[in-house]
Formats: structure tokens, sequence, C-alpha cells
């Protein structure tokens, strides 16, 4: 077990977290984090990992959305602040947890004036885990105005029903996967005519602030900034005690099923090892 530090939520975020499926903890990300993350995405621009992809680049108005996925222990800054940071105590606390599983890592780094916008999607559908406490803990080293924040519509992390997965290539203009064995409900169009059928939300966002929302819940819409803003996030996802490793329907994205093998571990099995760490705070005073 690995010890973190310590950011003990208030018992309404947590309750918020439960009943929307996202909420905004402000300040949990000091000063010094930021610069061990700016650290890791400077390593991870010269050196992407075999995940990496360009969601959208324009080399005539140097436009570029890059975004990679990597382990915990791939990046020496990542791993850090995954490890040693105060967001494993606010992924477990959020869980109703003394403990989280630290999945991995993903990256998106936009160069100002990036128009492109996430596509509206679930993350879990395509998680090579299963379970129901699942989250991810989202930060910007940028400040996040709210008209470009990523946004989240409340409480779809308890539909019974999924959305069907979207393709993110092709400078994120989307369209979806028909995929046998998952049976996904056509994606709204939460950015238009469907807008006011659903209670979507969005949080302007200060550099320390993290977003956290559920596996289930669905997001997107984040982009299209001013051209003096860029956005360099990081997201990091957590599992609870009741993951269990997953092939899911249409394969998993990123797939990490054989990173997982190679340290014996397979479908059914609780992912924890030495790639996927388990994390608790430190003692108070400790
Ligand atoms: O930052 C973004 O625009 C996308 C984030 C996202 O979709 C995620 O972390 O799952």
């Amino acid at each position: 077990m690995i010890a973190c530090q310590r950011f003990d939520v208030p018992d309404d975020l947590v309750r918020a977290f439960q009943r929307d499926g996202a909420v905004v903890v402000k300040g949990v990300v000091d000063q010094a984090w930021r610069e061990v993350i700016a650290a890791g995405m400077e390593l991870n621009r010269k050196h992407p990992t075999k995940r990496t992809k360009d969601y959208a680049r324009d080399d005539a108005t140097g436009e570029r959305f890059f975004h990679d996925a990597a382990t915990v222990t791939a990046n020496p800054h990542y791993e850090d602040y995954i490890t040693h940071s105060p967001i494993g105590h606010v992924a477990a606390q959020m869980m109703g947890l003394e403990r989280a599983l630290a999945f991995y890592v993903t990256v998106f780094l936009r160069s100002p004036g990036t128009k492109a916008r996430t596509p509206w999607h679930q993350d879990q559908t395509s998680w090579s885990a299963a379970g129901r406490d699942a989250l991810s803990v989202w930060t910007s080293l940028d400040p996040v105005p709210e008209d470009t924040a990523l946004e989240i519509v409340r409480g779809s992390h308890l539909w019974e029903r999924p959305l069907k997965r979207p393709y993110f290539e092709h400078n994120h203009l989307g369209g979806t996967m028909e995929i046998d064995g998952l049976d996904g409900m056509p994606i709204p169009d939460f950015s238009g005519a469907d807008r006011y059928s659903y209670d979507i939300a969005a949080w302007p966002m200060e550099p320390g602030d993290v977003l956290v929302f559920h596996g289930m819940t669905v997001h997107g819409g984040s982009g299209d900034l001013p051209v003096d803003l860029g956005r360099r996030s990081i997201s990091i996802q957590w599992l609870g005690e009741d993951a269990r490793i997953t092939d899911p329907p249409g394969g998993a994205d990123p797939d990490w099923l054989p990173e997982l093998a190679e340290h014996g571990l397979g479908v059914g099995d609780y992912p924890a090892c030495a790639m996927c760490p388990v994390i608790e705070p430190e003692q108070p005073n400790a």
C-alpha cells in the first residue's frame, strides 16, 4: 500500500458526487504538484506512449490536440502525482472507501485556440475494468472558463442503459460504433437540440481545482478555446474494491489487458498490482 497526502472532502460534496455523478473540489492540487504534472507533460510530449493520438492537428494554424494514455508507472512525474498527491484520498472518499486503486492516466493537451471539442461519452463502457466504484479525477494546469469547460449530464451515472460508444478519431467529429453485445442508447445531441431535456452542468475552474466524475457519467463538450488560452489537463482513473478486469464489448480503449497479463492478471481479477497500485491516505499528523 502506498500512502498519499490527505485532503478531507466535505460530506456535502461527497453526497453531491454520489447523487449527480460529478463535482468540483477546489484547491486540491497545490502549486508544487502542478509543477510535477507540468514536468510530466513535458516528458510525455517528448516521449509519447504507443497509445498517443493527435485528436486534432493543423500545421497551418498551429492547432494541436495531443492525447495520451499511460500506466501509472510509465512517467515518474505522473506516478509521483498519482501516488503521493491528495487526489487518491479524494477519490477514495468519493467512493466511500478507505483506499482507491490507481488504474491509469489520460492526458489532453490543447494548444491555444483549439476548436476540437470532446465528444459526449461514458468512459467506463470502454475500460478494461468493470465495477460500480469507478471515477476520474480531472484537473487542468490552465484556467477553465465555464463556456469551454468539460460538461457533465447530472445523474447519468445511474442510467440503466449505457450510451453507444463514439469514435474519438478524425478530429473528434464523432459518429458512433455499432457493437455486438452493447445495447447502447443513441447519443442524444447534448450540445444542441436535446440540451434542455437533460440536466447539464459545467463549472469554471482555477488551477488546483479538480473535477471528479463517475466512470459512467456522460461528459463531453469541452474545447473551443479562445486564441490566447490553451488547456493542459490530466485525468486519473480510479477504481474501488469491486473492480474486476473485463474485456468490454467492442474491445477496451485503452486496452490494458496485455499489460495486466504481464502482471499475471486476467479477466475477472481485481487489478491491484505494481502497475495499478492501491493508495491510502497517510495517517493524520503522520
Ligand atoms: O479534457 C477533455 O476534454 C476530455 C476529458 C475526458 O473525456 C476524460 O477525462 O474522460
